[in-house]
């Protein structure tokens, strides 16, 4: 018999083609992986056991979120394939519309959803899907392009699907089938050498640059690779000393003093570089330009409020928050495991923040494209997206309630 493959190994492995990948096309992000594990060896080195509170070392080393984008709901059930192959489901919704400047996407974030797998790997990649219908960006000839322009493409492979499909059934691949998905998956999220249609990817641009990234080209690709570093104002500094401009600030909850929690999710990002394209001129010739829509990106991860906890701190800032966990526990602010000793151990947080997302987009924005506020918006929801991804969406809350509840029973 041959050797099988489970959805865990194929989500780790998955992960590292991707960063293969994106190390191979953005030369900025190994520099970013490679500070980001020198500050995690010297935050373990001085922190010892207690660095490792909010994932081991093992973990964190391998940790990465992706970031892609599509064009249509078809698009986003086939993603939902392929992540779930990976033992990856889909986690939350975002509206990126109500941002500022407005995104005209939603999006969820693919992710293992119990705590042994997330041990394993945690691999997440949070998904956006363009919202072509919506009339504060798009009129109707333009939408009616954008869904010829998008019906006609295919990111997919048939011969990928299926074997997502099979491995999502049987739980497990041959070494052969999982070697073949990962190449074709990998595949699937490079950047394509296709040339880009100059003029309509423009018109695209003046709306909006997300959109033109998405619905201007005819294959989709990885937005950006993020690292999960354990002292993000330390990776600011190292960055930015070998020269790497990074965005002006940390979005997201300011740095703790020492000793005090680490909450919710921390991120940096460096702009996007120019890399080389091609494009297809109106008289029909081909040319190279350049386009910056990819980035870097790095993250630090604290413990998952609760819902009284995250409308508090999104109320009135950080500084309403008590810091010390034990207050935190006992007035059900944030999720912590207590164990047979009384120590609590934090629930990290797996997800993202819908602020700190709009300005990572907003980093990688060439214009702030042009939106009408008093036009029509298209009805978005969670209940939507589950509806297109054909499986439960799950609420974030509810997986760190079942966390607890069974790791305190
Ligand atoms: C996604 C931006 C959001 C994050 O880490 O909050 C994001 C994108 O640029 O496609 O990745
Ligand atoms: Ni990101």
């Amino acid at each position: 018999m041959s050797e099988q493959v489970s959805p865990t190994e194929l989500r780790a492995r998955f992960a590292e083609a991707l960063s293969t990948l994106y190390g191979r096309e953005v030369p900025a992000y190994t520099t970013l992986v490679e500070v980001s594990q020198e500050v995690n060896a010297e935050v373990l080195a001085r922190g010892g056991h207690d660095a490792e509170r909010l994932g081991s070392i093992e973990r964190v080393t391998a940790e990465r979120h992706g970031a892609i984008r599509v064009g249509s709901a078809h698009e986003l059930a086939q993603v939902a394939r392929v992540f779930g192959a990976c033992g990856m489901y889909p986690v939350g919704f975002y509206d990126l519309r109500e941002a500022r400047p407005a995104i005209p996407v939603v999006s969820t974030a693919f992710r293992p959803v119990d705590r042994a797998e997330l041990a394993s790997n945690p691999f997440r990649v949070f998904t956006s899907v363009l919202v072509v219908d919506d009339r504060r960006f798009f009129d109707e000839g333009t939408e009616a392009e954008l869904r010829e322009f998008l019906g006609a493409r295919t990111l997919f492979a048939p011969e990928l699907l299926e074997l997502a499909d099979r491995m999502e059934r049987d739980g497990t691949l041959t070494s052969g089938d999982a070697d073949r998905f990962l190449a074709l998956a990998t595949a699937a999220f490079e950047l394509s050498p296709e040339p880009v249609d100059r003029e309509w990817y423009q018109r695209l641009e003046a709306i909006s640059s997300v959109a033109a990234d998405i619905g201007g080209v005819a294959s989709t690709h990885i937005n950006h690779l993020t690292p999960r570093v354990l002292d993000i104002d330390e990776l600011y500094t190292r960055m930015q000393q070998r020269g790497i401009e990074m965005i002006d600030r940390i979005q997201g909850p300011p740095r703790t003093d020492p000793g005090h929690p680490d909450v919710l999710l921390r991120q940096t990002s460096f702009r996007a570089l120019a890399e080389p394209r091609r494009f297809r001129e109106p008289d029909g010739s081909v040319v190279t330009g350049d386009l910056s829509v990819r980035f870097g990106e790095v993250e630090q991860r604290g413990v998952a409020l609760t819902p009284e906890g995250r409308e508090l701190y999104d109320a009135e800032g950080i500084g309403s928050l008590p810091d010390d966990e034990a207050e935190l526990d006992a007035r059900d602010l944030a999720y912590y495991v207590r164990g047979a000793d009384g120590g609590l151990t934090p629930i990290v947080y797996e997800d993202f923040l819908p602020k700190s997302a709009a300005g990572i987009f907003a980093s990688n924005l060439t214009g702030e494209g042009r939106s009408d506020a008093s036009r029509r918006a298209a009805a978005r929801d969670a209940a939507w997206m589950q509806d297109v991804l054909g499986r439960e969406l799950h609420d974030p809350y509810a997986l760190y309630e079942a966390e607890r509840r069974e790791a305190s029973r």
